[in-house]
């Protein structure tokens, strides 16, 4: 019984993580792995770590002081309950299992359900920021019980990354919670990058510039308001050239995005809520329109606009670019925000939405200063319920509205796709509207379906008789 903390999954991320917690003083690691060969490896290659290693998981329990707490790092669906049942026969109540896999929630809140029956905690937590992260300190988003958070909170606070200061973890909420936002972390990560690449497709076809002159134009934005990992490293790949061509790499990669589902999870879950979060949504699309070679040849003829874009002021399009930019980013955090809002109503969960922007400044993909901003707007008010209504985003997006929609016009008049930035912009307008269509469509159901309306002027449900003399009654609420 030497070690206090376990790690089960020794591949990249579960040997990161494991030597994270090895360096961290006080901490005693055992590591387990299904297969042997992946445990030697990782205890030769680093003996300053001191881990204790175990060949099955009696062992790895018999390894670990109570209350046991074991991190498991495997791949998500089968293999986490797989490792889950077997660490139960060797757990006892009270001892704490945490996933750190990408899990989706609702998975999660089933597990953590099952699993507390036994008296063991179960704990799902989000971990964004890769190998790298893992490594170095990631960003960590537990769920779980209070409880559970006695004993893993100064573990976790010791392996995360900090931002200004502060680690970057907080107890996101009960069972799901840390994989709920863990899963918007995503989404919005999805987002953000369909952004990036829209406004470097505008600005390479609009000025002609190559990819290595537009790097030092991110490189620049990333000296601004728009301060981030995603733009560090957009001008990082941009400014890369192909050993073997000699050309810019992004000119030799295959142009179809790749997923891993987590943007599709994000949006799925957003349309149970009735959450609309259509940028992260047109961007989870806009990488499934781009992975279908197929269809794209079939409709490369497709008439479009004669003339090629022009711009007559480079300098002021680059600008109107990164405002349109800045402006589309307000309203995918705004959209993720409101889907975690909506998902801790739905749940049950009661989720400081300030502290989830600050544990996001460090360690994860989408670390950026505007975080700071959404930290700033949620301490002033808590239960702001529209996150871009905040004093300093509305001044943002003030400024940026008029370059925002001659973006969005040039591209749709060159056609070129801009997704992301005319979605978000659509939003903005639609949150505007003193009324919206809305209304139409509730005619519309009641012609056909009887689904009846409320009117403006009287309170009530009503049904206009559209097959009989289009009299209006009174009706039952059906919606
Ligand atoms: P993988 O997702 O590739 O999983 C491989 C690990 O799962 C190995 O340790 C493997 O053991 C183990 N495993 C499998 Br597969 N089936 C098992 C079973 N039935 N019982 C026990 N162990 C089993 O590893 P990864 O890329 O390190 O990711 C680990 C988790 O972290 C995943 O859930 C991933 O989604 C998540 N995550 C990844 C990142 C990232 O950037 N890669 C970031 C954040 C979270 P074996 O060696 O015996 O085959």
């Amino acid at each position: 019984q030497s070690a206090n903390i376990g790690v089960v999954g020794l591949a990249v991320m579960g040997s990161n993580l494991a030597r994270n917690l090895a360096s961290r003083e006080g901490n005693t690691v055992a590591v387990y792995n299904r297969s042997r060969s992946k445990t030697d490896d990782l205890v030769a290659e680093h003996p300053e770590a001191g881990f204790v290693p175990a060949f099955s998981y009696e062992q790895f329990a018999a390894s670990l002081h109570k209350p046991r707490t074991a991190i498991v790092m495997v791949k998500a669906g089968g293999p986490t309950d797989a490792v889950i049942d077997a660490l139960l026969e060797v757990f006892e109540p009270g001892d704490i299992i945490v996933d750190g896999g990408n899990a989706l929630f609702t998975d999660t809140i089933r597990r953590e359900k099952t699993v507390r029956e036994t008296g063991v905690n179960f704990v799902g937590m989000g971990v964004s920021g890769g190998e790298e992260g893992a490594l170095l300190g990631p960003s960590l988003m537990p769920g779980g019980s209070d409880e559970s958070w006695v004993t893993l909170g100064p573990i976790l606070r010791s392996i995360a990354a900090v931002a200004e200061g502060e680690p970057c973890v907080t107890h996101i909420g009960h069972d799901g919670a840390g994989h709920f936002v863990k899963m918007v972390h995503n989404g919005i990560e999805y987002a953000d990058m369909q952004l990036i690449a829209e406004a470097y497709d505008l600005i390479r076809r609009g000025t002609g510039k190559s990819p290595a002159e537009i790097a030092e134009i991110f490189a620049e934005w990333n000296r601004g308001e728009l301060e981030s990992y995603l733009i560090e490293i957009t001008a990082e790949v941009l400014r890369q050239t192909d050993a073997a061509t000699g050309r810019p790499l992004v000119d030799v990669i295959l142009d179809q995005a790749g997923a891993k589902g987590t943007g599709a999870w994000t949006v799925q879950t957003a349309l149970s809520l009735g959450v609309p979060v259509s940028g992260i949504a047109e961007a989870t699309f806009a990488r499934s329109l781009s992975s279908h070679p197929e269809q794209r040849s079939v409709s490369r003829n497709l008439p479009g606009p004669v003339e090629a874009l022009q711009v007559d002021d480079v300098d002021a399009f680059i600008e109107e670019v990164r405002l349109a930019l800045y402006a589309s980013k307000i309203v995918a955090y705004s959209q993720g925000f409101d889907e975690i809002r909506a998902g801790a109503a739905e749940y049950g969960w009661s989720i400081d939405l300030g502290a989830v922007s600050k544990i996001w400044r460090g360690g994860c993909i989408i670390r950026a200063q505007f975080l700071n901003r959404i930290a700033e707007a949620y301490d002033a008010a808590p239960d702001l319920p529209v996150l871009l209504t905040a004093p300093y985003f509305v001044e943002a997006l003030g400024r940026a509205q008029d370059a925002w929609r001659r973006i969005v016009q040039t591209a749709a008049g060159a056609g070129i796709p801009a997704p992301a930035f005319s979605s978000s912009l659509s939003y903005y307008d639609g949150l505007r509207a003193e009324r919206l269509p809305a209304a139409l469509i509730q005619g519309q159901r009641d012609f056909f379906g009887a689904h009846t309306y409320r009117r403006v002027d009287r309170e009530g449900t009503f049904h206009t008789l559209w097959s009989g003399d289009r009299t209006e009654v009174e009706a039952e609420d059906t919606h």
